[in-house]
C-alpha cells in the first residue's frame, strides 16, 4: 500500500516569502509545498497538502486523515501552536503520529512562544532551522513505520 502523508499549515503561513523574510525566510508556502510533494513522490509516497487560516478547518482536515488512512502528519500550526487545545485534542481524538514544525526559534522568542499545546503529543519537534525544517520532517516521516 502507498504510504500517505500529510502537511498542514496554520494561520498566516499564507504569507510566507512576502513579509518578515528575516525570520521565517524568502520561499513562499507554495514553493514548500512543491519541494514536499517531489520529496514525497521520490520516496513513493503520497502526500496531501492543506493550509488554513480557520482553526476549525485544520481541526476538520485531522479528523478527516483518519478516514483518509493518512500515516503520518507534518504540521506548522502556526500561532495556534500557543493557544489551541482544540487542535491538541484533534489529535488525541485520531492517534495519528505528527511532527511539529516551527521556522524559526521559538525560544529565542517572546515568552509566549515557548509553550505548545502541541509537542507533549507530537512524535518529535523541529524548530528554527528554517524552512528546511519541513523536508527534515518529511524525510523523518516517511522514514517511520
Ligand atoms: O516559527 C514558526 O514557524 C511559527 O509557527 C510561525 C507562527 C508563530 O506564531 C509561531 O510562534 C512560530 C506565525 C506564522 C506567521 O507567518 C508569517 C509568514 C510570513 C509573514 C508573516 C507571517
Amino acid at each position: 500500500m502507498v504510504k500517505k502523508l500529510l502537511l498542514l499549515n496554520g494561520p498566516n503561513l499564507n504569507l510566507l516569502g512576502t513579509r518578515e523574510p528575516a525570520v521565517y525566510g524568502s520561499s513562499s508556502l507554495a514553493d514548500i509545498e512543491q519541494a514536499a510533494q517531489a520529496q514525497v513522490a521520490a520516496a513513493g509516497a503520497e502526500l496531501s497538502c492543506f493550509q488554513s487560516n480557520h482553526e476549525g478547518a485544520l481541526i476538520d482536515r485531522i479528523h478527516a486523515a483518519r478516514a483518509e488512512g493518512i500515516a503520518a502528519i507534518v504540521i506548522n500550526p502556526g500561532g495556534l501552536t500557543h493557544t489551541s487545545v482544540a487542535l491538541r485534542d484533534a489529535f488525541a481524538a485520531v492517534q495519528i503520529p505528527f511532527v511539529e514544525v516551527h521556522i524559526s526559534n521559538v525560544h529565542q522568542r517572546e515568552a509566549f512562544r515557548h509553550h505548545s499545546f502541541l509537542s507533549a503529543l507530537a512524535v518529535g519537534t523541529i524548530c528554527g532551522l528554517g524552512t528546511d525544517g519541513y523536508r527534515y520532517a518529511i524525510d523523518f516521516a516517511l522514514k517511520k513505520r
